[in-house]
């Protein structure tokens, strides 16, 4: 009966709705945004409505869902993932075009006296900009605290109660960093409340945010938060929020990163750090927490007495940051301005104690810690009023322990001398062993097997140098003379790149055959002080890339300089760096700066990109090479728009059963990486193709970065596991997009083969233009300047739809 009632009151209502619903609230969307519709409206319109029933409609007839009511509970989620009802807004997500409508709101049972009340909006959704990503169209009104988990009006009114100093109202909120990809949104929540209420500023690097030009209009203040609508390296920095009223003031201070490399480093802090420390009361103590450092990871000191801190999961990791010793904390006796370094200044005996560093990411933590041994100053002991009796026995003793002093000073000289001939001895003995060279020993004994090539097995011996004279390096590897070149032909200029052991640098290498005449190449080489292990991979990147053999889409092997010197590994130059770099500075843009005066790629020329990266991996792939990192980063852009893949070699073992397993844990590019590799380390070159299809969405979105709206690692895997993919970038053509999900199928024998995927990228190209079909063994030709071909991304869309693949 009562369900009867209610129904026949929505009825009711919704015909008042369409008859003589008030006037709605016009609301605009952007195409892949966010949008949050509050019901009730208002400041402290909520409270009013505690405990009422809340109906959303869509255009008047489709429930979207319904809080019951008497419940406080704050969130409610529907069947379709993109739409929740949290504190009483509906937020929508990932808004595509056919959300357009209106949205209606019914709030009833709300109390005897009060009649249902209905809040309309019409919602126009606007296609997305896609390539105006500088300034994206944000809903700054209930944007604001949103994402900290707290509500405004809540707080004003809890503003009456007894004088307090300010506090953080809610601890949990507060990071000491947070990295975010480069052009995403991110919100630093600061809730402070106090009696009376407390006044707010925030900081930049230490300087109020309104003296700090370059963030001021791009950053948007809250009452307790500060919100960035899209990172940028600029911003980049500390922001503090200082809440201050006339009993006292708090502060935070959290360090926002923007990083575009979407890879993850596992903490690792290295053997035997930090050290135990022993200092006398007033000394200072030093620990060092010394390790890899990346820009997702968090590094914070805790305090313990006794060796009892438990680090099980994130939870934990959290619990243990806010327990974190923090610089203000002892009137600054504490001194983590470099986070690796914790620095005690004027030690006591409560200073006695374990200090855990803990390094941590999403990844995974890494913990050490060390043991502070406080001591008490020794005391000076005064010396007795003389007395006869006690001055001859004092005498005495004090005569002996001369003499003790004397003999023991003479053994200790003896014994210095003995160690001094015994360093010296050892000197001798390690001199005699640097004289030796490595020689590096490279066993092609296994090059093939079934008919494919293996990896070659490098390992270093220790040797007499075989060449008299000067040793000019410290290692000594074979001549191979089908590939050395002499190294007074080559020239290396300027530094193209460098990554953490080795770097890239141009080269210009003199013509054998015609003299004066020189080709640039790109030299990799190691960096000063690299380890065995280094030169170990370049070696074998060497060796693989001459196994490899030629492509026209890979990164083909000059020559190598392995003799008097440092080893140099010289390969084809590519003018326009990688395809990211390259198709980020092409993208179409509306208005504001354009960094350079590029020509935006045709879809055509989009598709020829697909098409050539397709057919260096079915070329890399009937070699049994399984790149591992195949991303957009790590294809180059060489001369005629023809694209190479590189780094095939880097380490990535080449073996011939399909696949393995990678033990170690080492960089890992999660956001290209197929569910196998993510979840069990199984790479094969099915989870290459997966990795195509994340470079495919990078090409169609002209270079940009793979789940932008995916806040971490632990959702996107979660997001993966329920078989949530990205959305088809605008302007990319349906059967484009096709393909994308056929790579991202979950299982990797569903996914097309590279060959598969060569054949329907080519049918595609031929038959967007079918006199320009590319010819198999050149490179994409330059475009001819025929401009029926050639209408940017954004308009060809509807052209390709009418192709017919
Ligand atoms: O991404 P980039 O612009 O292109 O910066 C990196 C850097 O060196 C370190 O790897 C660039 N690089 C590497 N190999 C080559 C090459 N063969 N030709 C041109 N640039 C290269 C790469």
């Amino acid at each position: 009966m009562r369900l009867l009632l209610r129904l026949l009151c929505c009825c009711l209502a919704l015909a008042a709705v369409t008859l003589a619903a008030p006037e709605p609230e016009l609301r605009q969307a952007a195409e892949f945004g966010r949008l949050k519709l509050a019901c009730p409206r208002g400041k402290g319109a909520r409270s009013a409505v505690k405990g009422a029933q809340i109906d959303w409609y869509l255009n008047g007839q489709q429930k979207l869902l319904t809080k019951p009511a008497g419940t406080l509970r704050p969130e409610f989620f529907t069947d379709d993932s993109r739409l929740k009802l949290k504190n009483n807004r509906l937020v929508l997500r990932n808004i595509q075009l056919s959300d357009a409508g209106s949205y209606s709101c019914l709030i009833s049972e709300a109390g005897p006296e009060q009649s249902p009340q209905w809040i309309n909006y019409t919602v126009v959704v606007s296609e997305e900009q896609f390539y105006d990503f500088d300034l994206p169209e944000i809903d700054s009104q209930y944007m604001d605290g949103y994402e900290c988990g707290w509500e405004e009006e809540e707080e004003m009114g809890s503003q009456t109660g007894e004088e307090t100093k300010p506090y953080f109202a809610n601890k949990d909120e507060l990071r000491r960093m947070q990295a975010v990809p480069l052009g995403d949104p991110v919100t630093i929540c600061c809730h402070i409340k106090g009696s009376p209420a407390p006044e707010i500023q925030w900081l930049y690097n230490g300087r109020p945010l309104s003296e700090s030009s370059h963030t001021v209009s791009h950053v948007e203040v809250g009452r307790y938060s500060l919100f960035v609508p899209s990172m940028r390296q600029y911003d980049n920095g500390n922001y503090t929020c200082v809440g201050r009223n006339l009993l006292g003031e708090v502060s935070h201070m959290t360090y926002l990163e923007a990083n575009d490399a979407a890879v993850l480093v596992m903490p690792c802090i290295e053997e035997g750090y930090p050290l135990n420390v022993t200092a006398f009361i007033g000394e200072n103590a030093t620990f060092d927490c010394l390790g890899s450092w990346d820009w997702e990871m968090d590094l914070f000191w805790v305090f313990s007495e006794n060796n009892t801190v438990h680090v099980r999961d994130l939870a934990d990791m959290d619990r243990l940051n806010r327990q974190a010793i923090n610089e203000k904390q002892d009137g600054g006796r504490f001194d983590i301005s470099t986070k690796q370094r914790l620095v005690i200044h004027n030690v006591t005996l409560n200073d006695t104690g374990f200090y855990t560093c803990i390094a941590y990411n999403t990844l995974a933590k890494a913990h050490a810690r060390a043991y502070l041994t406080v001591l008490e100053p020794l005391e000076e002991i005064p010396v007795p009023l003389a007395h006869s009796r006690i001055t001859v026995i004092l005498s005495v003793v004090f005569g002996v322990l001369v003499l003790a002093g004397i003999i023991l000073v003479a053994r200790f000289y003896g014994r210095m001398r003995l160690e001094r001939r015994e360093r010296e001895r050892a000197v001798e003995k390690a001199n005699a062993f640097h004289a030796m060279t490595k020689k590096v020993i490279i066993d092609h004994q296994n090059m093939l097997a079934n008919g494919t090539i293996v990896a070659p097995t490098i390992r270093i011996e220790r040797c007499k140098p075989s060449k008299e004279g000067s040793v000019m390096s410290a290692y000594e590897l074979p001549v191979d003379p089908g590939w050395e070149i002499p190294r007074a032909r080559l020239q290396l200029g300027k530094q193209l790149g460098e990554g953490a052991f080795g770097r890239v640098v141009r080269g210009a290498l003199d013509g054998s055959a015609k003299p004066n005449s020189s080709v640039t190449v790109a030299v990799k080489m190691l960096k000063e002080g690299h380890t065995d292990a280094e030169l170990m991979d370049l070696v074998s990147e060497m060796e693989v890339m001459k196994m490899i053999g030629r492509h026209v889409n890979i990164i083909n092997l000059i020559g190598t300089c392995t003799q008097d010197g440092p080893l140099l590994v010289i390969v084809e130059f590519a003018p326009h760096g990688n395809l990211r770099s390259y198709l980020r500075e092409r993208r179409h843009t509306t208005g504001y700066e354009r960094a350079f005066d590029h020509e935006t790629p045709t879809v055509r020329e989009l598709t020829s990109f697909a098409y050539q990266v397709a057919r260096g991996m079915e070329y890399l792939a009937a070699k049994k090479c399984i790149h591992r990192d195949l991303a957009a980063r790590n294809i180059l852009v060489g001369e005629n728009k023809t694209l190479k893949i590189a780094d095939f070699g880097l380490a990535r073992d080449i073996q011939n059963n399909e696949y393995y397993r990678k033990v170690t844990d080492g960089r890992l590019p999660v956001k290209w990486m197929a569910p196998e590799a993510l979840f069990e380390r199984l790479y094969t070159t099915q989870s290459d193709v997966w990795s195509f299809g994340i470079l495919l969405w990078e090409i169609f979105s002209m270079g940009g970065m793979p789940y932008p709206s995916i806040p971490n690692v632990e959702k996107l895997f979660s997001l993966l596991r329920e078989g949530y993919r990205m959305e088809r970038p605008p302007g990319c053509p349906q059967k484009l997009d096709d393909i994308m999900r056929q790579c991202w199928e979950y299982y990797p024998n569903l996914r097309p083969t590279f060959t598969e995927l060569v054949e329907k990228l080519g049918t595609l190209l031929t038959s967007l233009a079918p006199q320009e079909y590319l010819d198999l063994g050149q490179p994409s030709p330059p475009d001819s300047g025929d401009s029926s071909h050639d209408v940017s991304v954004d308009s060809q869309f509807e052209l390709f739809k009418s192709t017919a693949m």
